[in-house]
């Protein structure tokens, strides 16, 4: 997600209205990175907006600065790198770093299903929102969301699938 300024209201003391509006991308699409020295937006106020968002504390922040890819898996980052050539720590998570680019390839290459295909909804835990997900989708042979074994159909096979998932939780 790429966020704008009035993330935060100072008026309300809250995130913005549009950040606490579900809407239809998965948790486990969204990433945040945070800078904890951010001159701007104070750290606790961006940690209001990542709960706004519904982000935090369903993923931990992770520092980056003593850690590295894949982060525990989470989706709450944050440096306390100096901004060096872009100035104000508000930008020191775009500016040109060894840290910096290992945190942007995690962020935009990480597949959020690797290792939960069987978390249709996209609500982090597979269960019971998913098998009726899956049996919705009992019998279609193409297009299939729900075709686990990707054989072309759903069938059977992907709900014996998603059962031995059930109760797993995805990063
Ligand atoms: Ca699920
Ligand atoms: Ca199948």
């Amino acid at each position: 997600m790429f966020s704008s300024p009035n993330d935060y209201s100072n008026y309300y003391s809250n995130s913005a209205n549009w950040l606490r509006t579900s809407g239809i991308t998965a948790m486990n699409k969204h990433f945040a990175y945070l800078s904890l020295l951010d001159e701007i937006v104070p750290f606790n106020n961006q940690l209001t907006n990542l709960q706004g968002l519904g982000l935090y504390p369903l993923y931990d922040t992770t520092f980056v600065d003593i850690s590295s890819s894949p982060y525990s898996n989470s989706h709450c980052l944050y440096t306390t790198q100096t901004p060096g050539l872009a100035i104000l720590y508000h930008n020191s998570t775009m500016k040109l770093s060894s840290i910096n680019n290992s945190v942007w390839t995690y962020m935009l290459t990480s597949d959020p299903s690797e290792g939960c295909s069987a978390d249709l909804d996209g609500d982090l835990i597979v269960g019971v929102g998913d098998v009726l997900t899956l049996l919705g989708e009992f019998g279609c042979s193409s297009g299939c969301t729900a075709d686990l074994d990707a054989d072309g159909n759903v069938t059977i096979s992907d709900v014996l699938n998603l059962l031995g998932l059930f109760g797993e939780s995805c990063p």
